[in-house]
């Protein structure tokens, strides 16, 4: 039902439409850098109701931990699967309608009571902290992982300061 990549996936990439998919890429640069196998589908709340309710169903048991899912519009796809299972849902608004991802932000975020969507920032920049949060929930239970994370922090702060050094240098 779903394309694997790099072994038995821990996590689930779902999202409404193969127009998301360049937005929903940099969720995936991140698992593949921190190497947690992860899978990717299409399936829409609105166009096909029961792959999705398949797909949510099946998750558990089919070994994933966490649910990334990336959607448009009156983007219901998060919810849809979060209501359907225990995992951790992380929704993904992206800017796909007029309305710019504003319609999807507020229809990832505003779940009622009891079913809750993680929601991250609107397009790209949400998918990336999307994967990355994934890859900290799964570092709970993984030494492994809390070490990449630890470094992945490091390199950001190198980063940032060798670009001040450039700056300060008149390089940049
Ligand atoms: C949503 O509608 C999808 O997630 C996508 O962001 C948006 C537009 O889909 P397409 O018309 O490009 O398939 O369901």
């Amino acid at each position: 039902m779903a394309e694997k990549k790099g072994g038995n996936p821990v996590v689930g990439i779902v999202m409404g439409s193969d127009s998301d998919l360049p937005v929903m890429e940099e969720a995936e640069k991140i698992l593949n850098q921190f190497q947690v196998p992860f899978e990717v589908t299409l399936s829409s709340a609105h166009r096909s109701p029961n792959r999705t309710i398949r797909y949510a169903k099946s998750a558990e048991k089919r070994g994933l931990e966490v649910i990334i899912v990336g959607a448009g519009a009156a983007a219901h796809l998060a919810g849809v699967i979060a209501s359907e299972t225990i995992l951790p849902v992380i929704g993904i608004p992206i800017d796909s309608s007029p309305l710019k991802g504003m319609d999807s932000l507020l229809s990832t975020l505003q779940m009622p009571g009891g079913v809750p969507v993680a929601t991250m920032a609107i397009g790209r920049a949400g998918a990336k902290n999307a994967a990355i949060l994934a890859v900290q929930i799964l570092a709970l239970k993984s030494p492994q992982l809390k070490e990449a994370l630890k470094a992945y922090k490091k390199r950001l702060e190198q980063e940032v300061e060798e670009k001040a050094e450039g700056i300060q240098k008149g390089a940049i």
